[in-house]
């Protein structure tokens, strides 16, 4: 019988990509390319975050510095750089941004097969107060070779994405990605080399993680049922693991995150403001989405799977509940009123 495969802990991230370690759907040059462009774009971006305070790049109020000069806002560095990192290889045709309101387009070229869509930096509310923040990320292929790219590249359900994934800037930068069919793996970057190393190979997300992550300063405009769930996860009932424990950062990338390696539940459900939710579903649901379901969970609305809206508008938005398979079908029976 074969050795167990040795950990390939400690490799980088171009490695792993080069390497086809991440049984790509496409092992074309294009497209491991292109994930090393993400790459590079990460560890850029880490740069300008970690320094964001000394280069008097300020969070969501951008303002003046004292040379009168316009501060640009760190959301708009990142989307500045990541477009330009992608647009370098020439495999990336278009990118949507939550940054901007139409599509970039990168390249005519209709040998650039790609599309990109991204929260270049997602929580940026968060970054003056210095919260964990993310960019999100997702690679769709376009949908017939043809010059540049129409918003039709863009509007597919998010089971079609080639790969997808975010990156963490919180304690420590980390990037995780998946093909959806070769498994998630979680690459920490090491500032004092400047390269992402694998860390977390083959994540699966814990069942019963006695977690849940929800704006309860929402709960007045829930509806009846999530409050009804809200409720019910704070019941005291040792045999269930209740009541479950709340933590929420409020910023999607750390809230997922933690979910993703702790279990338990992620929702950001409509409400009587935000009647369609508040989190987008192209670059921000989709691609967690995405994630979760390689790592064994789901991600749903609540009633209906995320990866298979049929979207209509490119900064639409939607409810977004991200968990244990078990936790999200147990959501899923209040929302039904089956609890
Ligand atoms: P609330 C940050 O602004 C964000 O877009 C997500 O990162 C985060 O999950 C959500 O909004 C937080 O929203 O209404 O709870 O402050």
């Amino acid at each position: 019988t074969q050795p167990p495969a040795a950990s390939r802990v400690g490799i980088t991230l171009e490695t792993y990509i080069l390497d086809g370690m991440m049984g790509f759907p496409e092992a074309t040059g294009a497209f491991t390319s292109l994930l090393n462009q993400i790459g590079l774009a990460a560890k850029l971006i880490t740069s300008k975050v970690r320094r964001a305070g000394l280069a008097n790049i300020l969070g969501y109020t951008g303002e003046t510095n004292v040379q009168g000069e316009q501060v640009q806002k760190l959301d708009e560095v990142a989307n500045e750089t990541l477009l330009s990192s992608l647009g370098r290889r020439g495999h990336c045709a278009a990118v949507a941004s939550e940054e901007l309101e139409e599509p970039r387009v990168l390249s005519t070229d209709p040998r650039a097969r790609y599309v990109v869509v991204t929260d270049p930096l997602d929580g940026s509310s968060n970054i003056d107060v210095n919260i964990s923040i993310g960019t999100i990320f997702g690679i769709l292929r376009k949908k017939e070779d043809r010059a540049g790219a129409e918003a039709a590249d863009f509007l597919r359900p998010g089971r079609e994405l080639l790969a997808a994934g975010y990156v963490l800037y919180g304690s420590s930068t980390m990037l995780v990605i998946t093909t959806g069919v070769g498994g998630v793996h979680g690459f920490t970057y090491d500032p004092t080399v400047g390269e992402f190393f694998l860390s977390h190979e083959n994540i699966r997300i814990p069942s019963g993680g006695g977690l849940y992550s929800i704006n309860e300063g929402n709960s007045g405009r829930w509806t009846e049922e999530v409050r009804r769930w809200n409720a019910w996860v704070k019941e005291e009932d040792k045999g269930t693991g209740r009541p479950y424990a709340c933590r929420y950062v409020g910023s999607l990338v750390a809230d997922a995150h933690r979910t993703l390696l702790k279990g338990g539940l992620f929702a950001y459900p409509a409400d009587r403001k935000n009647q369609r939710g508040k989190l987008r579903l192209l670059y921000e649901a989709n691609p967690f989405a995405f994630v979760f379901e390689a790592a064994g969970g789901r991600a749903t609305t609540g009633s209906e799977r995320i990866l298979d809206i049929e979207p209509t508008e490119l900064h639409q938005r939607v409810p977004v509940v991200l968990g244990g398979t078990e936790e999200v079908t147990l959501f899923e029976e209040f929302m039904r009123g089956k609890r």
